[in-house]
């Protein structure tokens, strides 16, 4: 079981508890942004005094809904936002005063233009590559242009202070976070990466970002003591795996579970769910627009072509969390993800010498079947 703050006995508890909270800050007069992506540069969205919400959709109910409108082969992190927005059963988005998306991939770009007939939507077009001067030219645009339409919907000044100071309030939560992911390093593990990912999502509901990060730092100290105390002088036989891809908190119960209870330790997340946007800080010494521009411009998501930061962080997470096999989780119909997965065989089994596991897969149970075979065949070969 998770252990979450004092009044969250579960991770649904945690979403519950989110509802009443959001509601309670639009009764004073708190604004509520929805965003959909790691490309958010969410520190412009705090400076403008409001507060950010994930309207990604984890669940396959509101699946049918979406299907109404859009294509049944299409990832189902966009069918589900989507069908949670037209089926009005998600208080979050029924709550956002704005949303916020970026040009990522194909299906969420086309999928703003539909929700943009319910709520108002500002799309960041986002630039295909990271390594050219007119990029960074490009995005910095965007960043303006970003901050413009904050401080005219929600009437306020974003002054270069207060985005100073939200970008290092940013970066000491960022601190926090990879400190409770980098348990994954010790050996053995002190934590489960279901717990890992459940703990991360529950606590975005909570909105009160002091006691979330008061709530992470208590608990990577416990677990560290447990760690030094219980774990440390221990061996354990369980193969160490690294999940890369895209986001799994859709598939935390078919994915991420069946790999744990078949015997497996999942310690490292190389994906949005996990350390990819948290890696890197915003450089606090220069100008901050240029600070944002840079760092959210080097998200190694599989948009951008060539990506090859992803690559490198793959090096590097293979080797600090010792891992032992390499897990890739590709959703349905996300074209992307699915093509880089031929290079990112190519570099864990014939660089890094590691075995590697392509699963693509959609929210649905249907395949549940199928998933035990082919992560047991996996763990055997370890
Ligand atoms: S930065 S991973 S959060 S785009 S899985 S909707 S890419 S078809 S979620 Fe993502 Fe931003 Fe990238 Fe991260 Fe499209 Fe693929 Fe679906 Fe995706």
């Amino acid at each position: 079981m998770v252990t979450l703050p004092e009044n969250f006995e579960n991770y649904e508890e945690a979403r519950r508890e989110g509802f009443l909270k959001v509601k309670a800050l639009k009764e004073k007069g708190v604004p509520v942004v929805g965003i959909f992506c790691t490309y958010t540069p969410i520190e412009l969205i705090h400076a403008a005094g409001a507060v950010a919400v994930s309207l990604c959709g984890t669940s396959d109910e509101p699946i049918h809904y979406a299907e109404r409108h859009l294509p049944k082969n299409l990832c189902p992190l966009i069918k589900s936002s989507y069908g949670f927005a037209i089926s009005e059963q998600c208080p979050y988005f029924y709550f956002a005063d704005l949303l916020v998306g970026e040009t990522t991939c194909d299906g969420k770009k086309k999928m703003y233009e539909l929700l943009n007939e319910i709520k108002p939507i500002h799309v960041m077009h986002l630039p295909q590559g990271q390594d050219m001067d007119h990029a960074f030219v490009y995005w910095r645009e965007e960043l303006l242009r970003l901050k413009e339409v904050l401080e005219k919907t929600f009437n306020v000044e974003i002054t270069e202070d207060i985005l100073r100071e939200e970008i290092k309030e940013r970066n000491r939560e960022r601190k926090i976070l990879m400190d409770f992911y980098e348990l994954g390093k010790l050996n053995p593990s002190p934590i489960s990466g279901c717990e890992i990912n459940e703990t991360i999502e529950a606590l975005g509901f909570q909105f009160d970002r002091k006691s979330q990060c008061d709530f992470i730092s208590k608990r990577t100290k416990e677990l560290k003591e447990k760690y030094e105390k219980e774990l440390k002088s221990t061996k354990s036989n369980r193969p160490r795996i690294l999940i890369t891809g895209c986001p799994v908190n859709g598939v935390r119960n078919k994915v991420l579970k069946t790999i744990e209870e078949s015997g497996a330790d999942i310690v490292a997340f190389e994906n949005c769910s996990g350390v990819r946007e948290k890696m890197t800080l915003v450089d606090e010494t220069i100008d901050p627009i240029d600070a944002l521009t840079e760092k959210y411009l080097n998200v190694s998501c599989s948009v951008m072509t060539p990506n090859p930061r992803r690559f490198e962080a793959l090096d590097e997470m293979i080797d600090e969390y010792q891992i032992d096999g390499v897990i890739e989780v590709v959703l349905q119909a996300c074209h992307t993800f699915n093509v880089e997965a031929y290079n990112v065989k190519k570099f864990v089994t014939e660089k890094k010498h590691k075995p590697y596991l392509y699963i693509e897969t959609d929210y649905s149970e249907l395949d549940m079947g199928q998933m035990n075979t082919r992560i047991n065949a996996l763990l055997e070969m370890l």
